[in-house]
C-alpha cells in the first residue's frame, strides 16, 4: 500500500508516520508514504498558494492551479510506475480522497474499502478550503473523522492512514491482530485483565481464572453487548437490527 499525501506541511505527516508500527511496516516495505508539498506547484512568483474568496467572507482559500497541477502529477507518477512494473493495475482509477468536515464520516468499514486499494491519495485542505473547481474534477471520495472542525486535514489524513494500515496484511504481528475484534462484529471490545489477582481490593472476574474457554467465550461476549449498550446505545441498535435478536 503507497499513501501519497497532498499537503502544505509535509514535515507533519512524515514525523507523525515514522514512529512505531507504521515506522516498521515502512521499514519493511509493506507500506511506502510520501508527503508531496503542494506549494512546490504553484507557478506564482511568490509561491502564493491562496487568494481571498470570491462574494467575501473570512479568510482565504486554496487555489484551483497548484492543487490540480500537484494531484496530476502524483496521478502521473502511479501510472507511469505501474507500467513499468509491468501493467499491473494499470489504468485502473486511483480514488483521491478531500479529508473534510464536509465528507462522509470515516469508520471501520471504510476502512477496510479503503485497504483494499494499491494506492492511496490524500488532498488536505486549508485555510477555509479548496476551490471548489479543482475539487469537481480530482476528488473521487470525501471524508470526515468526525463532527468536529480541525485547523488542517494533516491529521484526519494521518488518522485514516493509521486505521487503513493496520488492515494490510503484514503490518501487525500475531499479538497486535487479535485487537482487530473491537468493531468486528459492530460491538466494542469487553474488559480485560491483568496480574495481579487482586489491586486496590478489586478482584478479577473469577471466571476469567476458570481455565474453561467456553464460559470465558460466553463471558466476553455478554460484556461486550452490555458495553455497547451501556456507551454506544447508537452502535447497539444497530447491532441488535442486523442480527435480528434481542439481549
Ligand atoms: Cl477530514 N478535516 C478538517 N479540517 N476538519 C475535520 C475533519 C477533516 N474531520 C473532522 N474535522
Amino acid at each position: 500500500m503507497f499513501f501519497h499525501v497532498l499537503t502544505l506541511f509535509p514535515d507533519m505527516i512524515m514525523s507523525g508516520l515514522d514512529t512505531s508500527i507504521l515506522k516498521r511496516a515502512m521499514e519493511r516495505g509493506i507500506i511506502r508514504a510520501q508527503a508531496v508539498n503542494i506549494r512546490d506547484y504553484t507557478l506564482d512568483k511568490h509561491q502564493k498558494v491562496d487568494d481571498y474568496p470570491y462574494g467575501g467572507g473570512a479568510g482565504m482559500l486554496m487555489q484551483a492551479q497548484p492543487v490540480y497541477d500537484c494531484t496530476m502529477a502524483v496521478l502521473s507518477d502511479i501510472e507511469k510506475r505501474r507500467e513499468q512494473d509491468g501493467l499491473r493495475e494499470a489504468g485502473k482509477p486511483t480514488r483521491v480522497i478531500y479529508v473534510t468536515p464536509q465528507g462522509k464520516v470515516f469508520d471501520q468499514k471504510m476502512a477496510e474499502e479503503f485497504a483494499k486499494e494499491e494506492e492511496l491519495i490524500f488532498l488536505c485542505g486549508h485555510y477555509e478550503g479548496i476551490d471548489e473547481r479543482v475539487l469537481e474534477e480530482v476528488v473521487t471520495d470525501y471524508v470526515s473523522i468526525g463532527d468536529y472542525v480541525l485547523t488542517g486535514g494533516e491529521l484526519p489524513a494521518m488518522v485514516i492512514i493509521d486505521a487503513v494500515s493496520r488492515l494490510v496484511p503484514g503490518v501487525l504481528n500475531n499479538d497486535e491482530s487479535a485487537m482487530t475484534e473491537s468493531f468486528d462484529q459492530g460491538l466494542l471490545e469487553y474488559p480485560q485483565y491483568s496480574r495481579p489477582g487482586i489491586w486496590h481490593d478489586k478482584e478479577v472476574p473469577p471466571i476469567l481464572l476458570s481455565g474453561d474457554h467456553k464460559k470465558v467465550e460466553e463471558w466476553r461476549r455478554e460484556q461486550s453487548i452490555l458495553r455497547t449498550k451501556e456507551r454506544r446505545p447508537d452502535l447497539y441498535e444497530k447491532w441488535r437490527n442486523e442480527h435480528d435478536r434481542c439481549q
